[in-house]
């Protein structure tokens, strides 16, 4: 079993990345962007008060998204792989997953860190915004809130596994192809 934790700010290319790594690896994908965009979508309580967070371009508090993990989880049947995108963004949630997946006994294999300037991800975002219909990839202002929540908030998360030696940065600039290439170097090492 391979778990991977693609990691990286607002706009880096990890739910377009996971597409291609889920396919070549067999992986389940756990996005919890995703998950709580079908959550709104359903008009869950969840979903409900997951919006007023990623609105604004802040965190959703850790222990709601540790419990959708969780059941996630829990509730899978047997699965070859999971691949977490956007998740974890904290080291409370780094910790949770480890004590998740030590208790199946399949830890994480590696993280991969796709590293984008600041200029790239505005450019990014704001052309997703035209079509995506996402709130927060509309106005400059919360794209710029989410980055900045991703300095002081998210980034600690790359030392927890820096430490752990699991912590692989990659150039995430440059052809989606090319980029998945490198990711995949690193996983079949
Ligand atoms: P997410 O859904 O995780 O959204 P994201 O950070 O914007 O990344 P995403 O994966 O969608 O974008 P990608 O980089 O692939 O989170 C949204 C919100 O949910 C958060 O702000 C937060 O409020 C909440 N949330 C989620 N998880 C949470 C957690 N664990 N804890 C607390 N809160 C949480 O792609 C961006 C764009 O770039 C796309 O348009 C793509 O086409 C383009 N692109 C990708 N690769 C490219 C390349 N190589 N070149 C050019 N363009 C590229």
């Amino acid at each position: 079993m391979v778990n991977i934790v693609l990691f990286g700010p607002p706009g880096a290319g990890k739910g377009t990345q996971s597409e291609y790594l889920i396919k070549k690896y067999q992986l389940t994908h756990i996005s919890t962007g995703d998950l709580f965009r079908k959550h709104l979508k359903e008009g869950t309580p969840l979903g409900k008060l997951a919006q007023q967070y990623m609105d604004e371009g802040k965190l959703v508090p850790d222990q709601v998204v540790i419990d959708m993990v969780d059941d996630k989880i829990k509730n899978d049947g047997p699965v070859t792989g999971y691949i977490f995108d956007g998740f974890p963004r904290t080291v409370a949630q780094a910790e949770a997953l480890d004590k998740l997946l030590t208790s199946k006994n399949t830890p994480i294999k590696c993280m991969i860190a796709l590293e984008v300037s600041k200029e790239e991800l505005v450019k990014r975002l704001l052309n997703r915004g035209i079509t995506s219909g996402r709130a927060d990839d509309q106005d400059e202002t919360k794209i710029n809130t989410r980055i900045q929540v991703y300095l002081d908030e998210t980034l600690p998360v790359a030392k927890y596994y820096e430490k752990q030696g699991k912590f692989n940065p990659i150039n995430g600039i440059g052809e989606v192809n090319s980029i998945f290439n490198s990711i995949c170097s690193i996983i079949d090492k």
